[in-house]
């Protein structure tokens, strides 16, 4: 980096800027730091540890970094912190090595006449942010421009973004990556439990003497909350639903190798052995719950005969789960992605909450219905991205929501829209249709992780103009964009993130980001000024006055942070869980669950049975594309499309590089594959080079597939869940061919 040179055309910006926006650079000015450049926070002292939480996976692990002379130079586990207690996965110890990427985005650039980006200084930069996008939205109305963000920003610069989007630039529509991962748990919760919360504490994995996961592998995609499990003391029956047998399959009593997407079956059939065995919790059910004959009546149609041939599953497994069920005084059930992105995701979500609430196993140690999320910050995006939810988990459609948080924000209550966003998918839909013309994209890479990538590179083309706001300028989604905004990283910035069980936890500036990058915090501000509206966002001043005001907008919600006082508390706490409403006493690095009371957040404060009937796969296989395709995790070292962990040659040896396809013994055999040769892997909308990694950790007719190659996508096929309009990205046809001898990946 050449530090002068990039200070003398930052200083020349911050210039202008001063002209044109007065305050706004004054208070950044007084940022320690200010906008992302300059020395590390001057309360840290140069030679200080501190602690921080991890940026990567929603566990919220604690890492403690060392800085010698003002640098961050190294990375160790806190030893005294509740989540993680002195361990850290892979990706945490490496935590730094992303920043220092040569890839580093470290001025604006913009896409010229000859179709290259160059760079371009931050004032053009933003004059044509607001110049493009307001002529565009000046022609065809404010639906005509939206944002995505992300789970992977703190609480502070989510809604920051949100408020900006909604309430400043008067955009409707804007959503994030969190679509694409916890869109299902958070309706499934909300009809349940009648809020969005998830209700366990990390001590419940240590306290449970059965826990069952469905479709989750925390081993490679959570596993220091895997080691939680590994400390449990009553030495526990761990079952396991997953169609492949993973690394969380081997290590647990009972595997439950159900097909893919036959886990409404197989949950409605253990509900009617229990049912007709008398094994539930008729008080409990009574007492909390409504709807429950209703379901009886629902699962009584799931005889096994019936669950066995929907699950390819022996009618004696089935009812060895429900006897574990029924043997356990402490159950708990998780679920990860093998349940969130399916076409009936949140049907499946709520047969794993109706098992927990009639065996009354909630509200309890080592029991719980409990999604685990996964992004550093999902649950922090879940209450304040104001995309699908107005801030603070309030509802768009409620005048009264809307005055409410208007009034805790000191602004007009006009300038927030009655209506909620289109979701992820129906913006792309609206791109396709011409309806949305510009598209701001913060901290997600689209063009590589959204579902069916040969339509999508298709839309984007077709956008009047793309802006990429990432750490990176070589992302997918970068390289397609008219503008690229570079931003600083996790370790370059302050805020707060929230972990899965609802521990919020500090992140902080311990590096200085490169070059011209700027935190998004910053970035947002600098955009209010220079679209007009930066006199609303007055108060949001910095990282921590905006946690003040999300403390302030969750009074009275069942998420009321009101009682924390700041981020020293958080500090001085080990993280604090929500709820927490003003005067509530709570100890440091306690552990706490939602519902010990046995009152949940509907207004009769009874938890809701619901329940439908299984609707046929999107897109089933057949002669010409045989195989099921599953995708997901494939190693504790990578990190989605790898634009930070493809960035460190540690982490790069603990994974697979080149892409690979699992495929059967038998499969192999009967195509006349052998093991390591090269094969295509096609469906109806594109193809994948891959190397055969031949396995029984996939059954026949299936085959798996990481999401980490930016081939994948290319495959699957664009189907949602029709009430979470989350993408069911695990299931969809292939068919595998062995590539002639010579080829290559990449060839084909
Ligand atoms: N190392 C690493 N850790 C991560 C991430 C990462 O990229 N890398 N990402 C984080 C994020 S954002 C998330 S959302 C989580 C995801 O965490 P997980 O959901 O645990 O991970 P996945 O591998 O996507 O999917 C879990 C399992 O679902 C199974 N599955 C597929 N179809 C079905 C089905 O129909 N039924 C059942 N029961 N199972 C099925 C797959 O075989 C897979 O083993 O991980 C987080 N942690
Ligand atoms: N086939 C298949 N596809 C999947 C999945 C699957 O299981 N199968 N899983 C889905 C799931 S659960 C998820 S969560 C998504 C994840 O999909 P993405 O969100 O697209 O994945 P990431 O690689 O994490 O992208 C984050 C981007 O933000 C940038 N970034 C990181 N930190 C910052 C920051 O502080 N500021 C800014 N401005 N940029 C930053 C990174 O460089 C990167 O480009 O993928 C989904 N796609
Ligand atoms: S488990 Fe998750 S939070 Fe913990 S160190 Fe690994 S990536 Fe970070
Ligand atoms: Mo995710």
């Amino acid at each position: 980096m050449d530090a002068p040179r990039d200070r003398s055309a930052f200083e020349r910006a911050q210039a202008l800027f001063r002209q044109r926006t007065g305050p706004l650079t004054d208070d950044l000015a007084r940022v320690p730091g200010g906008f992302g450049l300059g020395q590390v926070p001057t309360r840290l002292a140069p030679d200080a540890t501190t602690s921080m939480i991890c940026g990567f996976c929603s566990t919220g692990c604690s890492l403690d970094i060392h800085l010698r002379r003002g640098e961050a130079i190294n990375v160790s586990p806190s030893v005294d912190y509740p989540v993680n207690v002195g361990t850290a996965c892979p990706k945490g110890w490496e935590a730094l090595t992303p920043l220092r990427s040569p890839d580093r985005a470290t001025s604006p650039m913009l896409r010229g006449k000859n179709g290259k980006l160059s760079p371009v200084e931050w004032p053009t930069a933003i004059d044509t942010f607001v110049t493009r996008f307001k002529a565009i939205q000046a022609r065809y109305g404010d639906e005509s421009v939206a944002f995505l963000g992300t789970g992977q920003m703190p609480s502070e610069e989510l809604a920051l973004l949100g408020a900006l989007g909604k309430f400043g630039m008067g955009l409707l529509h804007g959503d994030g990556n969190t679509r694409q991962c916890m869109a299902t748990a958070v309706v499934a919760y909300k009809e349940s439990f009648g809020f969005d919360a998830p209700p366990y504490t990390y001590r419940d994995f240590e306290e449970s003497d059965v826990l069952v996961f469905v479709g989750a592998n925390p081993c490679i995609a959570h596993p220091i909350m895997w080691g939680r499990v590994c400390k449990n003391p009553h030495r526990p029956a761990i079952l396991v639903v997953d169609p492949r047998r993973t690394e969380t399959a081997m290590a647990a009593t009972d595997h439950y190798p159900a097909l893919p997407k036959s886990d409404l079956a197989l949950l409605y059939g253990v509900a009617r052995v229990l049912i007709e065995r008398g094994w539930i919790d008729r008080p409990f059910i009574d007492a909390h719950t409504t709807g429950f004959d209703e379901f009886a009546a629902r699962v009584a149609d799931f005889p096994l005969d019936r669950v066995a041939a929907a699950t390819g599953l022996e009618r004696g497994a089935i009812e060895r789960f429900a006897e574990h069920i029924h043997r356990g005084k402490r159950v708990s059930f998780w679920w990860t992605m093998g349940v969130n992105q399916s076409h009936e995701g949140v049907n499946v979500a709520q047969a794993i909450i109706a098992l927990a609430l009639m065996t009354g196993n909630i509200g309890r140690p080592g029991t719980g219905a409990n999604s685990i999320t996964g992004q550093c910050n999902a649950m922090g995006s879940r209450l304040f991205s104001n995309t699908t939810n107005l801030l603070g988990g309030h509802d768009f459609t409620r005048e009264d929501h809307r005055r409410k948080v208007a009034g805790a924000l000191d602004i007009d209550p006009e300038r927030i829209p009655s209506r909620g966003s289109l979701a992820y998918d129906q913006i792309i839909e609206a791109i396709l249709k011409g309806k949305i013309r510009g598209l701001w994209v913060v901290a997600t890479n689209s063009a590589h992780s959204w579902i069916n990538q040969a339509d999508l590179h298709d839309i984007l083309g077709r956008l009047d103009f793309l802006v990429v706001q990432d750490m990176y300028t070589t992302t997918e989604t970068a390289q397609r964009a008219h503008l690229v905004l570079p931003a600083a990283g996790w370790g370059e910035k302050d805020g707060t993130f929230i972990n899965s069980e609802r521990r919020i936890g500090l992140v902080k500036k311990v590096a200085r980001a490169p070059g011209q990058a700027l935190a998004d915090f910053y970035i947002f501000k600098l955009i209010a000024e220079a679209w007009g509206c930066g006199d609303m966002l007055r108060r949001w001043s910095s990282p921590e006055a905006v946690f003040r005001l999300l403390t302030e907008v969750t009074r009275g919600q069942p998420c009321d942070i009101t009682g924390i006082t700041g981020y020293d508390m958080i500090e001085k706490m080990r993280g604090v869980q929500w709820p927490l409403p003003e005067g509530t006493p709570v100890e440091a690095a306690s552990e706490r669950r939602l519902f010990e009371d046995g009152r949940f957040f509907h207004a009769d404060g009874k938890a809701r049975f619901c329940h439908a009937d299984p609707e046929r796969l999107p897109e089933a296989t057949s002669a010409d594309y045989p195989f099921t395709l599953l995708t997901g995790r494939a190693s504790s070292s990578q990190w989605h499309t790898l634009t930070r962990t493809g960035k460190s040659s540690l982490l790069r040896k603990l994974g697979a590089s080149d892409p690979y396809v699992e495929l059967n013994p038998v499969d192999a055999a009967a195509l006349g594959i052998a093991p390591n040769t090269h094969v295509v892997v096609q469906s109806r909308r594109g193809q994948m080079a891959a190397r055969a990694f031949i396995t029984r950790t996939v059954q026949p007719g299936q085959v798996f597939v990481p999401m980490h190659f930016a081939r994948t996508n290319q495959l699957t096929f664009a189907a949602f869940d029709r009430r979470s309009r989350q993408p069911a990205y695990k299931a969809c046809a292939v068919r595998v061919k062995p590539l002639p001898d010579g080829k290559r990946s990449g060839e084909v």
